[in-house]
């Protein structure tokens, strides 16, 4: 087919090719969701329905999208791995960020009446999104363990901080200038002497974050069959694999969940 004369603009394209053989991460983040959450009435420190409503945008971007092997997620944000194998639109950072993000961001408004029955979606929420390549598997386990630490440090700092502002009554001033310079152990302490809380017991989701993985999942559903030496339909149970993504809240860091998931980073 012969050119056009404008055909030369295609050229102006960059290659953003991620580099072969390397994870590729990509991260998505609520933008001003401190605004957001505040508009939206979410519970604090963590509201349970927003947790699960971002655990069920990236449900819906591990399934629409290819090769992503594991994601993890904690508040507004969520980290989703290419397998270093992927191929996905040639390696091209700018469709795995953005297929990522696009995906997400409609995911959110779309199942956002699921999980908020009462409370209706008042702007078009937004979200950031930036890829990281990691070149080794270690990185990659440093980089899920860095997002996991993030999330165990801000989770421990907020309890404390809405135990003291709610039931302590003191003012979110007060609450930041009692928490300053205090070490882990000292915020077990207050948790524990003032208000009666184990940090220990708070519910895993919010202490661990979100992991989802691909696993075998049994599926049973019912059929109606006809029999071949019967004339009536009969109803029976038939159960077949399938292979979804799991939602976990375990611990990353450290070696023990990797060998017990050896297949997430497997060749594929
Ligand atoms: P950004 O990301 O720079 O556009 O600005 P923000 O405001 O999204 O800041 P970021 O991402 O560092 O912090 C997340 C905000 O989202 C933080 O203000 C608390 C809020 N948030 C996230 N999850 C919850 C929740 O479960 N409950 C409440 N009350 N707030 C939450
Ligand atoms: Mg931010
Ligand atoms: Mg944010
Ligand atoms: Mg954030
Ligand atoms: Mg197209």
């Amino acid at each position: 087919m012969a050119k056009s004369k404008f055909e030369y603009v295609k050229e102006f394209e960059v290659q953003d090719t991620c580099l072969r053989n390397c994870w590729v991460v990509v991260r998505v983040d609520g933008k001003n969701f401190h605004r957001f959450s505040e508009q939206h009435n979410f519970t604090k420190p963590n509201d349970i329905r927003a947790l699960q409503l971002m655990n069920r945008c990236a449900k819906n971007v591990m399934k629409e999208l290819d090769n992503i092997c594991i994601a993890y997620g904690s508040s507004d944000e969520y980290s989703f791995v290419f397998h270093k194998n992927s191929n996905w639109h040639k390696r091209r950072a700018s469709k795995f960020m953005t297929h990522v993000v696009s995906q997400f961001a409609s995911s959110y408004v779309f199942y956002w009446k699921e999980f908020f029955s009462s409370q209706p979606i008042l702007y078009p929420p937004g979200f950031d999104g930036r890829v990281v390549i990691y070149p080794s598997e270690e990185n990659l386990k440093d980089y899920l363990s860095w997002r996991q630490a993030d999330c165990h440090i801000n989770n421990m700092y907020n309890t404390v901080f809405w135990a003291l502002v709610q039931k302590g009554g003191l003012t979110p001033a007060k609450a930041q200038e009692r928490l300053r310079g205090t070490l882990s152990a000292d915020k077990n302490e207050i948790l524990f002497s003032e208000f009666g809380i184990n940090y220990n017991n708070e519910p895993l989701i919010y202490r661990k974050g979100s992991v989802l993985i691909w696993q075998k999942v049994n599926e049973v559903s019912k059929k109606t069959v006809k029999l071949s030496n019967e004339t009536e339909e009969q109803e029976v149970e038939v159960s077949r694999w399938r292979t979804e993504p799991v939602l976990l809240h375990t611990d990353l860091i450290g070696e023990q969940f990797w060998e017990e998931h050896t297949a997430i980073l497997s060749y594929r």
